[in-house]
């Protein structure tokens, strides 16, 4: 931890990439751990704008699930540090691949969402009326598949499923973004690119790199300093050693 700290001194510029396992401390499982999302289905079976246009209520239930469950969960330890990391570095800037929303409910500036939401929908048809970017839905759904208010046609979840392009403003922003000088990857399997690959820009541009995962993952064996354990518990004490605290 105080090696972190150490590396935190100053104001160094600061980019963290978090994955589905910040937010398991909130009851929001993750994607391919032991209770995963992914254990009853395969991702190819819902994550695909195949699998939608094949079952669209199929994947709709799922993704009406997810957001109910969603909805109800609160951000814990680790969304709280990052959220004052984020108030408390100038240049400190958050790649998410959740669409949970949860960072955003802890308060954390200069969030960007690298695969969507699920608050948000879009038409599926990307009808003439509807914004490209799709419309913010809180709130349970009154009809599945929930339709767009300007065709009447049906909607989608406002993520980015496997096969699709990670929105522009999204690359742009993580493109930035890896010109830091500490990059932390944090509760993520790093099996899913180009948000994976991110890590690997910011070593080329001399960031010190951090892991911080309960679990060894692919990306492991590269980064600087890996520190096993659970994010809100790491997080945790990284914070109560930094100066100030
Ligand atoms: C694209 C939808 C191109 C939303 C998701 C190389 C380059 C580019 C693409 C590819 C490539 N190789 C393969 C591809 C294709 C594909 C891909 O990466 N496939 C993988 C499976 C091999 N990528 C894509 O298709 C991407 N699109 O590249 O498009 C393109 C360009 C132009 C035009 C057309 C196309 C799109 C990828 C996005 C897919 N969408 N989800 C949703 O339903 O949520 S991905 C899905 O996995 C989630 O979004 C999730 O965010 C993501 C990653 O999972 P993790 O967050 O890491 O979660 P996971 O459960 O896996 O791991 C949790 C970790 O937490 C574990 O390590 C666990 O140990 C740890 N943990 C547990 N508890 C804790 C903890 N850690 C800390 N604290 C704890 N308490």
């Amino acid at each position: 931890m105080r090696a972190l700290a150490a590396r935190l001194a100053g104001s160094p510029r600061i980019t963290v990439v978090t994955g589905a396992g910040v937010s398991a401390a909130s009851g929001v499982p993750t994607f391919r751990g032991a209770g995963g999302l992914w254990k009853s289905h395969r991702p190819e079976e819902l994550a695909t704008p195949e699998a939608f246009d094949r079952d669209p209520l199929l994947v709709w239930e799922w993704y009406a699930w997810r957001r109910e469950l969603v909805a109800k969960a609160r951000p814990n330890r680790a969304h709280e540090v990052l959220a004052a990391w984020s108030r408390r570095y100038p240049e400190f800037r958050l790649v998410t691949q959740n669409v949970d929303g949860l960072h955003e409910r802890a308060g954390t500036q200069n969030v960007t969402r690298f695969h969507g939401s699920l608050r948000t929908l879009a038409c599926h048809r990307r009808c003439a009326g509807s914004s490209p970017d799709g419309w913010e839905h809180e709130g349970p759904l009154s009809e599945l598949p929930p339709r767009c208010p300007h065709c009447g046609g049906i909607a989608r979840p406002g993520v980015v499923w496997f096969g699709e392009p990670i929105p522009a403003e999204a690359l742009r922003a993580a493109a930035q973004a890896v010109n830091c000088d500490v990059f932390l990857t944090v509760g993520t399997s790093a099996v899913v690119y180009p948000a994976a690959g991110l890590l690997l820009e910011a070593a080329a541009r001399g960031a010190f790199t951090v892991e911080i995962n309960p679990d060894a993952t692919p990306a492991t064996r590269g980064v600087d300093l890996a520190l096993a354990g659970p994010a809100e518990e790491v997080l945790d004490r990284v914070e109560r050693t930094l100066p100030g605290e």
